[in-house]
């Protein structure tokens, strides 16, 4: 009785040791249950778009640098940074096309001002060299607005494998420190198993603090990330929103709660995609806390997000607080509403469109800024009364 209690006791043990994982590293959340990301839930006409610039060449990001409120930076792919001025005029502020290998994922992907840089001056940019290998590097914007192209500071030279997921992102956290998104190496399914490797900065958004003694050293603030073109923080709620290009089948919307005292969350690729394990031989490390994603699309409706920004801006009442984000392939955009739990609900797709959408940014007074790969700066509007009167 007793020995055969025993040996049930050692069964249901061994139940339990099989469902927390094959191997001694673990997979000790294969049967954990996904949370299921937001579905679309409507549509919605809260905006239109009104050009604010065309005939750009590849722009891949818009925005404004503090205490400039009124002039409007675009980066160009293959490596020029141009000024919109007030007045209509538009000026090159820096040149880097000698530096700047340019494919489809490779270029000048991001850029970011220092907090202070209304008093030190000081630009980051982060870019693809003529290897292909990533760099970000700080340089210098002299008072006309000029930059100085002779960088004051490397912060990042690393090798990239293949010409895709460089990532792209360069922004500025709550904490004043400079996150940076970087893909998981390249080819097709993570076939260097970078994403969930802890001792590798590819397939993770990192951090450096570029004012501290230890600048140029990076550190992974999450993992499990395919190629994070486009990320954003919501300084109201310290969260970060990410918009994670999918594989074959799914494009994240990832939501994650900043908190220092944790290990860096996982957002699961490779060993997941979306919601789905991907087959074949795809390990989920056990550091972090997993992440779901709160939404997102499959390929029925696109092929590669571009992250956005949650609203903070006062022109447009019906997007107060929800997160606006779309689709570089079918140019579509989609607002959702956080919830106070974490996740987002009222997935809704906007009328407007913006074919080949590299970048959703802010101007100074937090209104969208909208750029596209063919060469235009879109900023949203409201709604004319006319046409949403129907008349
Ligand atoms: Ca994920």
């Amino acid at each position: 009785m007793h020995s055969r209690a025993l040996s049930t006791a050692c069964a249901l043990l061994a139940l339990v040791l099989a469902a927390c994982g094959g191997d001694a590293a673990g997979d000790a959340r294969e049967d954990v249950l996904p949370l299921e990301p937001a579905a679309v839930s409507g549509t919605a006409h809260a905006f239109d778009l009104e050009p604010v610039a065309d005939g750009l060449n590849r722009p891949t990001w818009t925005g404004t640098a503090p205490g400039e409120p009124g002039v409007i930076w675009v980066a160009e792919q293959p490596g020029r940074l141009v000024r919109l001025l007030p007045d209509g005029r538009r000026r090159v502020a820096l040149d880097l096309r000698d530096s700047i290998r340019t494919g489809s994922e490779q270029g000048l992907l991001g850029v970011a001002f220092h907090p202070d840089f209304a008093t030190n001056r000081r630009l980051y940019v982060h870019f693809s060299d003529r290897e292909g290998d990533t760099r970000v590097v700080e340089l210098r914007v002299r008072r006309d607005g000029t930059v100085d192209p002779e960088p004051r500071r490397e912060l990042l030279a690393l090798d990239q494998p293949e010409e895709n997921h460089n990532g792209g992102q360069l922004a500025f956290g709550p904490d004043g420190r400079l996150y940076l998104g970087l893909g998981d190496g390249g080819g097709a399914f993570d076939p260097r198993q970078t994403a969930q490797d802890q001792d590798r900065l590819l397939g993770k958004i990192v951090r450096t603090d570029v004012d501290g003694a230890t600048a140029g050293e990076w550190e992974v603030v999450l993992s499990g990330l395919r190629n994070p073109w486009r990320f954003s923080f919501d300084f109201a709620l310290g969260e970060i929103w990410i918009g994670d290009v999918g594989q074959d089948a799914y494009e994240e919307v990832d939501r994650v709660l900043l908190e220092d005292d944790e290990p860096p969350k996982n957002l699961g690729w490779s060993a997941f995609e979306g919601t789905e394990r991907v087959q074949g031989e795809h390990r989920l490390d056990q550091t972090g806390e997993l992440v779901w994603p709160v939404a997102g699309y499959d390929h029925g409706d696109g092929c590669s997000i571009t992250g956005g920004v949650v609203y903070r801006g006062t022109a447009l009442p019906d997007l107060a607080g929800r997160y606006v984000y779309g689709d570089f392939c079918a140019g579509t955009l989609w607002s959702l509403e956080p919830t106070p739990e974490g996740r987002a609900t009222d997935v809704l797709v906007e009328r407007a469109k913006v074919p080949q959408l590299t970048h959703i940014g802010t101007d100074a007074a937090g209104e969208l800024l909208l750029t596209s790969a063919g060469g235009t700066v879109l900023r949203a509007v409201p709604v004319s009364r006319r046409r949403a009167s129907g008349r």
